[in-house]
């Protein structure tokens, strides 16, 4: 597969604003004339939807970390191959709300998954496609759960499972997406996602900017 388009995945704790910030960036960058898609995993694909509901709604209670982590990469082949790679290949952008930085933090550090199998697993299952440019949307755990509990609760959604989780939990999948970064500063980008709105996709925006101009 060669991308004509580019690949931008954001990820971050619970109630960080990646929704938010998505549909900001998908107006600024259709506005410079460009074809985006948005979409989000895991639920990308028909397929994921129902994968979806298993996995965040309270019947998803009982996994297996390692059937949980099968399950996202199950969502994420179909997604990548009907869905992020015809789009990326027609020379779409694609603006993807979580990707394979989601399992290393939630089902790997959070879960003690190990990284090497999650990373193997990404090569076998997903040609080791990673995207042009993570964001990673940071935010203290504590200040994340409120603004996504105000959400689930005005949605009347019941798909909080791993808003359920510790503090500890969040601590730790915080500190994995914080490492990645760290680790790859030529493909990720690090906000501070406790500013306000405008100035995230200020921060945001510049950086992407700078992928299309490189
Ligand atoms: N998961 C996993 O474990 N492994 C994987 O491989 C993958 C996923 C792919 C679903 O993800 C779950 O799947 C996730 C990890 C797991 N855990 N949970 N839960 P999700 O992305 O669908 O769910 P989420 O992380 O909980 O997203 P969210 O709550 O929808 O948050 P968000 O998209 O980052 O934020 P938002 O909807 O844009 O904003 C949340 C609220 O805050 C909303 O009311 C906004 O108006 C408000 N907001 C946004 N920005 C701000 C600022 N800057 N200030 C104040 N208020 C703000």
């Amino acid at each position: 597969m060669v991308p004509k388009g580019k690949f931008i995945a954001f990820c971050g704790g619970e109630g960080a604003g990646k929704s938010t910030q998505i549909e900001l960036l998908a107006a600024h960058l259709r506005r410079r004339g460009r074809d985006v898609l948005t979409t989000r995993e895991p639920g990308g694909t028909p397929e994921g939807q129902q994968l979806r509901r298993l996995l965040l709604t309270p019947d998803g209670d009982g996994w297996e970390p390692m059937a949980e982590t099968l399950l996202m990469v199950a969502d994420r082949v179909q997604h990548l191959r009907r869905v992020i790679a015809p789009a990326l290949e027609a020379g779409t952008d694609v603006l993807c709300d979580r990707y394979a930085l989601s399992t290393l933090s939630y089902q790997g550090a959070g879960k003690g998954v190990a990284a090497s199998f999650i990373r193997e697993l990404h090569r076998q299952a997903c040609d080791d496609f990673w995207p042009d440019l993570t964001i990673v949307l940071d935010i203290p755990p504590a200040v994340g759960l409120a603004r996504s509990k105000r959400r689930l609760s005005k949605e009347k959604s019941d798909e909080d499972r791993f808003e359920r989780l510790g503090l500890d939990f969040h601590d730790r999948v915080r500190t994995a997406f914080l490492d990645h970064v760290r680790k790859n500063p030529e493909t990720s980008f690090l906000v501070d996602a406790t500013q306000d709105i405008s100035a995230i996709h200020d921060a945001i925006r510049g950086r992407v900017d700078a992928l299309f101009e490189a």
